[in-house]
């Protein structure tokens, strides 16, 4: 039996798990109680989330939780971005929520911007402008199906829902809305002009809550706070970089995406800004997540499925051939909406070298070893756009979530970014979640920031650009 400590769900967009975590002093310790599958449902040629499915898991995740842990004090849920559920009055889902992967929002940008010029869009929610935004899904909406906005009695997105579901009250914490390109930038409330200009101005808005805020009890487990943490995964993983005072630091978080930027208290709401494609996603403590959304881990994942679809397949293994592979033979760009969609990956992968007069790879290894080399090539392109917006070099690199335990990417992304890496902790998000509940509470201990806990409960690892040794531990502990 475990002492008294927090439970953090953390959904992303293959799996999602129930975490444990407790304090002993400064020091967080960590148990993955329960963990399942995301599965995203195809119909009629749309791609949506099982969110009934999801919340029976995350009731399974309490109830293991509550078994190892009688006296849990709190629980908050945080998720992938931009995605909703519409709800009606008995507070149940209207319909299945889409995946921002459903292609229904392609042609939703040009229609926006029809009302909204781009930079207006942009001098307003500070928003990269993508087409998974939830303005886009929501134009896509209005035109499919517009009854069900109206009928809808409230929005709320993926994790704000779960935490709803849990018990807590029905309002959408701020690192989440931000997320919608609906809010405003300056004032951290819904833009009510831009949701007038798009014809989006229903009844459905929920409250926008701070980090950090209980927002109500479990159901049938009083003694259980429901706290909003970070709904977005990605703020949890920022809040949690265990970044050193005097660094000039950035962050890559890394998985299914890339999200790579800084944290600041100001905006850059330039025309140079919106036009490398940086975001302004609230954070922690009101600060300012200037991020670019680039594609991560992805596409790599997707070959993954389908090669085990065939057999099993080792990571060490392919990493040791993708190691031993030829160096830059091909570079494919990763965020071409080529690659989007689930499905097929290498034998589209394939399709793309020939296309674009590339040499194909002729192993699993030569294939991850472009995808890993595209990824750093992309990584180094975002990294001078940031250093040029600053005005300022970045002299080191953290690199934190799934993606910090892939050591080849760690150190291509070191050598090709010409960069200090410090790689980790790979479960930036649940630290950050849990940690952000244990603050709320006011659980940590005096004289220690969220920051100086997560550098004393795990080891780092540091890759110097070209460095031919091991990596060596970057640790306080
Ligand atoms: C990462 C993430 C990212 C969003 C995307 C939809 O999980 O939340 O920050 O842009 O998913």
């Amino acid at each position: 039996e475990r002492r008294a400590g927090y439970l953090a769900f953390d959904l992303g967009a293959s799996s999602g798990r129930a975490m444990l975590g407790w304090l002993e002093g400064p020091v967080l310790h960590m148990a993955e109680v329960h963990r399942f599958e995301t599965s995203l449902i195809e119909r009629d040629g749309h791609l949506f989330w099982d969110v009934e499915a999801l919340e029976q898991e995350i009731w399974t995740g309490l109830q293991q939780a509550l078994a190892q842990m009688p006296a849990l004090r709190a629980v908050s849920v945080d998720s992938w971005a931009v995605d909703y559920v519409l709800l009606n009055r008995e507070g149940r889902p209207l319909r299945p929520p889409y995946s921002y992967r459903d292609t229904r929002t392609r042609p939703m940008m040009a229609r926006a911007f029809a009302r909204v010029a781009p930079a207006e869009l942009y001098a307003r929610t500070g928003i990269q402008l993508i087409p998974i935004n939830t303005l886009y899904q929501l134009l896509a909406d209005l035109e499919e199906d517009p009854a069900v906005l109206r009928r809808a009695e409230r929005l709320l997105l993926i994790a704000d829902y779960f935490n709803h579901r849990l018990g807590g009250q029905p309002v959408v914490e701020v690192s989440m809305a931000s997320t919608t390109q609906l809010m405003n930038v300056h004032t951290r409330q819904w833009d009510a002009e831009l949701l007038r200009a798009f014809g989006l101005d229903f009844p459905c808005w929920p409250e926008i809550v701070p980090s950090g805020q209980v927002i109500g009890q479990v159901r049938g487990h009083p003694s259980v706070a429901v706290i909003a943490s970070c709904s977005h995964d990605t703020a949890c993983a920022v809040a949690a970089v265990p970044a050193r005072p005097g660094t000039r630091w950035a962050y890559i978080s890394l998985g299914t995406w890339a999200l790579l930027g800084v944290e600041r208290t100001t905006p850059i709401l330039t025309d140079a800004a919106r036009e490398a494609g940086f975001t302004h996603e609230a954070g922690l403590d009101g600060t300012i997540r200037f991020l670019k959304n680039l594609t991560g881990l992805w596409v790599l994942q997707e070959c993954l499925r389908a090669w085990r679809q065939e057999g099993p397949v080792s990571w060490e293994a392919l990493e040791a051939e993708a190691r031993a592979a030829p160096a830059e033979r091909c570079y494919l760009d990763l965020d071409d909406p080529y690659f989007f969609e689930p499905g097929q990956m290498p034998e589209r992968i394939v399709a793309y070298c020939r296309q674009h007069g590339l040499p194909v790879p002729e192993s699993r290894g030569q294939m991850v070893r472009a995808i890993l080399e595209s990824l750093a090539r992309n990584f180094r392109r975002a990294l001078r756009q940031l250093e040029a917006l600053l005005e300022a070099p970045v002299d080191t690199l953290h690199i934190v979530g799934g993606g910090a335990r892939n050591r080849l990417l760690c150190q291509l992304t070191a050598d090709t970014c010409e960069v200090r890496v410090v790689a980790g902790p790979a479960e930036a998000t649940a630290m950050g979640n849990l940690l952000i509940q244990a603050r709320t509470l006011g659980d940590l201990p005096e004289g220690y920031t969220l920051r100086d806990v997560v550098a004393r409960s795990e080891t780092c690892w540091i890759y110097e650009p070209h460095q031919k040794s091991i990596p060596q531990p970057a640790t306080e502990r």
